[in-house]
């Protein structure tokens, strides 16, 4: 006989009006126990809601958009057996007043688990509060330092399992002695978080988590409101849609204020086809990514990935199938220190890796004489000094850009960049050169426009310029965009040969390194000369070897006799 069952929201830690953001399944679909159907969000917490039981689903009672709170019903389940009878929903459980989350299946109040109350504004243990019965739930984001002033319900961490994100508020106000927990550490209740000492003595003493009765079992509890840490630019107008679901755990991507606004579903079918979310474009609301923009982007990466194009390699990243990031606690070998990456790093080494792994490169080295141009640059860097402009500074960068753009002219193959299908090359008739500037904060590259109708000096004030932009941090889009060529000059540090990224849609990139007296053989003798190695990185799709030679021996006579830097 059928035994038809109804799935509620069990216990959301006393949340309610909660909206219901993706639902996961539809009728006729068969479900496992514990299988997801729904997920809901908080302001806080993005958690899913399993099935109680086994069985097929007759009816769907919610749609996306839903605010549901305990008791709601989600679904009409035709359970397997009668042995599948869930416990009923009972009455909400009194909302947890404390700032701790509240536990969503039975589970006993952790007395000792209560934050130490010291008498007087003392040092209290700030702690993993219930989390449903959950072991073991990896920290992915620490939100607080020691010496942080934290208000009470304000995140101190975030903690993710396989079914839901959630912030473990502060249990008090205070400030933070000391932090316990680090990113990847997995921890389960009672474990502790911090040190916090007590902003308005012991009457801050926080509640025991509240016990919640038995009740269908549901994914790590939600906590108790708190006012919302962020409003994440870029996903949702604020107090529109919910905010930012958190990352999930993984040493490579973890990146506070810029994770992925997925639901943990999303995201664990995400690392399952070994997409990286952080590429994929969301189209629900306010940004938000769901399964059907993961498949999409797999079907994309397929349809264009793997695709044989000139000298039979691959013109895109769909096709490459990489092993996961190693995941090692280094803190087993020796004392570490973690320091997240900076804008500029991340930004750039997405670029870098999508470039080093798309591109076949292939690096060709040459050296220029440049004794005569040497004792030249010197003497103009001399006679500035004594002019109006005596700061401006004369390096050997600016006659090398020169010495490119007749070698891009020259060889027109350069000045171009493969489109998107890998099919079709554009051949510039502009000349804008790249050039990578160290900051602190990372590598970035930017251009300056026609150079072909630039002096020395023009290029030398425009060099000076934009190196400062870059390291003041002000340069803008637009001063990094249009370039045809890059140059990497390393040669005021040092080192005899390298091996620059191509900087796409580029096609090649010169590297420089330090210059240095040689012995070199005249016909006659060996004379002493000034010797500047020159390393250019092609994309080998475009650019064959015999190539590749002939422009970096041109770039190198150009920078050997300067009077060709006239022509
Ligand atoms: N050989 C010998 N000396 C060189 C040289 C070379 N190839 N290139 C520059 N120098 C000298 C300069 O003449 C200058 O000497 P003085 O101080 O005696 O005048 C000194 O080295 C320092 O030059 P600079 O670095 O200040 O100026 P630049 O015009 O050569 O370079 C810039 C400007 C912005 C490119 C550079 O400062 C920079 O950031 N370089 C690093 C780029 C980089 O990180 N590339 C790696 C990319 S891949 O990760």
């Amino acid at each position: 006989m059928a035994d038809i069952q109804e799935a509620r929201v069990p216990d959301i830690g006393g949340h309610d009006n909660v909206p219901v953001i993706e639902v996961m399944i539809k009728p006729g679909d068969r479900v496992e126990k514990e299988q997801s159907l729904i997920t809901l969000e908080s302001d806080k917490a993005t958690m899913e809601v399993p099935a109680p039981f086994a069985g097929t689903v007759k009816e769907v009672k919610l749609k996306v958009g839903d605010e549901v709170s305990e008791g709601a019903v989600i679904a009409l389940i035709e359970a397997d057996g009668a042995a599948a009878k869930p416990a009923p929903a009972p009455a909400p459980a009194e909302a947890p007043k404390a700032a701790a989350p509240a536990p969503a299946k039975a589970a006993e109040p952790s007395r000792s688990e209560a934050p130490k109350a010291a008498a007087g504004g003392g040092v209290r243990e700030a702690r993993v509060p219930d989390i449903g019965g959950h072991e073991g739930v990896p920290v992915i984001e620490v939100l607080v330092k020691a010496g942080d002033t934290v208000t009470k319900d304000q995140g101190l961490v975030t903690l993710e399992s396989d079914k839901a994100t959630m912030e473990v508020p502060a249990p008090f106000a205070g400030t933070v002695k000391e932090v316990k927990l680090k990113v990847g550490d997995e921890v389960s209740e009672g474990a502790l978080i911090a040190l916090i000492e007590g902003a308005d003595g012991g009457a801050a003493a926080p509640a025991p988590a509240a016990p919640a009765p038995a009740r269908a079992e549901a994914p790590m509890a939600a906590e108790a409101p708190a006012p919302s840490r962020r409003a994440e630019p870029g996903h949702a107008p604020e107090g529109d849609v919910p905010p930012q679901a958190r990352p999930p755990f993984d040493a490579n991507i973890v990146m506070p204020g810029d994770a992925p606004y997925a639901s943990p579903a999303v995201r664990a079918f995400a690392r399952e086809l070994g997409v990286d979310i952080h590429q994929v474009k969301g189209s629900a609301r306010g940004g938000r990514i769901v399964r059907e923009d993961i498949s999409a982007y797999v079907k994309h990466a397929l349809a264009s990935g793997a695709r044989p194009v000139s000298g039979g390699a691959v013109a895109a990243g769909g096709g490459l199938n990489l092993l996961p990031w190693p995941k090692v606690d280094f803190a087993k070998f020796g004392p570490v220190e973690e320091k997240p990456l900076s804008r500029i790093q991340k930004i750039s080494g997405a670029n870098l890796a999508r470039n080093w792994a798309m591109i076949p490169h292939v690096t060709q080295h040459e050296d220029a004489d440049i004794t005569e141009l040497e004792a030249f640059r010197k003497k103009l860097g001399e006679e500035v000094k004594s002019s109006k402009e005596g700061d401006l500074k004369i390096t050997p960068l600016v006659f090398q850009m020169k010495a490119v753009v007749a070698a891009l002219k020259e060889y027109p193959q350069f000045n171009a960049s493969l489109d998107e299908t890998g099919e079709k090359l554009i051949l510039k008739k502009y000349f804008h050169v790249g050039i990578a500037v160290d900051t602190p904060d990372g590598l970035v590259v930017p251009v300056i426009r026609d150079v072909d109708k630039k002096g020395l000096l023009d290029l030398a004030r425009e060099l000076g310029e934009i190196s400062k932009k870059a390291r003041d941090k002000k340069l803008g889009p637009a001063d990094m965009s249009g370039g045809c060529f890059s140059i990497s000059s390393l040669g005021g540090i040092g080192g005899t040969a390298f091996t620059p990224i191509v900087n796409a849609p580029e096609v090649a990139i010169l590297g420089v390194s330090k210059a240095s007296m040689k012995p070199v053989w005249n016909g006659k003798e060996f004379a002493p000369r000034l010797m500047l190695p020159l390393s250019l990185s092609y994309d080998h799709r475009v650019i064959d070897g015999a190539l590749a030679a002939r422009f970096a021996v041109f770039v190198a006579k150009q920078l050997g006799d300067i009077r060709r830097l006239l022509l």
